[in-house]
């Protein structure tokens, strides 16, 4: 599917005319379940955006509430996937951003702010990291905007993280940008709370250069999906420090950008 349009370079053009280096063509990708009263914010806000030349797919998780037709009014392009998960949402997204060279993640329900976009992409773009993370600990968190929970669960993971993997992660925020065929690299298998943190240890297994930059967390529009029940946390730490454990061992196919970046 080819999202966007006109304003941006096609891939093979975008990395030649870039030297090889830093592909342009960004797409954001948008996991959507039931966020009818954030999308077309959400959409609406990343639209002003000059740097995101591929566009903007929603994935509609199975909702019921007229979040897809929303966003298709907001201007999103719009692709559905029936399997409930947040890893299958954004998975859909990704190969449906086939024409994408660089894909930009973000939640649908307003708690990440567009105006980081450029922040988020920028070391991506100058060529100094393979993936970078919006972190919510560097930057700042309007207050009720995370749980303790979450707070709590999200700091777990990344001590996890920098011990095992030797990785410096402060955060495992939904933000990020990674170009899409490292991602695609990455082979992801978690469908549901672990996707984020499979993609960061998968990324440090690859040898893919990690940065993380300082991104605003506001109050999300609507129910939280995840962080905002108890079971909902209990099931998704559980995941995320299971699959934080899990790929401690795991050894890229091809890594696409560890070959390319250099000793
Ligand atoms: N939890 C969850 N979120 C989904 C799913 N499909 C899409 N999403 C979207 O993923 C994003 C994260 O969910 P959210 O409820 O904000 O999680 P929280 O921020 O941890 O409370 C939102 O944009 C959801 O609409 C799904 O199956 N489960
Ligand atoms: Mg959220």
């Amino acid at each position: 599917m080819t999202v966007g349009g006109e304003q941006g370079l096609e891939g093979e053009e975008a990395r030649r005319s870039s030297g090889g280096a830093a592909p342009r063509r960004v797409t954001a990708v948008i996991p959507a379940l039931n966020e009818a009263p954030s999308i077309a914010g959400v959409v609406e806000g990343l639209h002003g955006a000059e740097v995101l030349s591929g566009g903007v797919v929603v994935v509609d998780n199975g909702s019921t509430d007229g979040t897809g037709d929303i966003a298709r009014r907001a201007g999103a392009c719009v692709v559905r996937e029936e399997r409930r998960g947040y890893g299958y949402a954004c998975r859909a997204g990704v190969l449906a951003a086939e024409d994408a060279d660089v894909i930009v993640l973000l939640d649908g329900d307003a708690a990440d702010d567009p105006g980081d976009l450029p922040r988020v992409l920028e070391p991506l773009l100058a060529g100094e990291a393979d993936l970078v993370v919006g972190s919510r600990a560097l930057g700042s968190r309007e207050r009720g905007s995370m749980t303790f929970q979450q707070v709590f669960g999200n700091g777990l993971a990344a001590l996890l993280m920098r011990n095992i993997y030797g990785v410096r992660v402060t955060d495992l925020g939904p933000f990020r940008a990674i170009c899409r065929r490292d991602l695609l690299a990455l082979e992801m298998r978690e469908m549901t709370y672990g996707w984020s943190v499979e993609m960061m240890v998968k990324a440090a297994r690859a040898g893919y250069r990690y940065r993380e930059v300082p991104v605003t967390y506001r109050r999300r529009i609507g129910v939280s999906k995840v962080g905002g029940t108890l079971l909902g946390s209990l099931r998704a730490g559980w995941c995320i420090i299971s699959t934080t454990v899990r790929y401690r061992r795991w050894e890229p196919q091809e890594s696409p950008a560890a070959v390319g970046a250099g000793p």
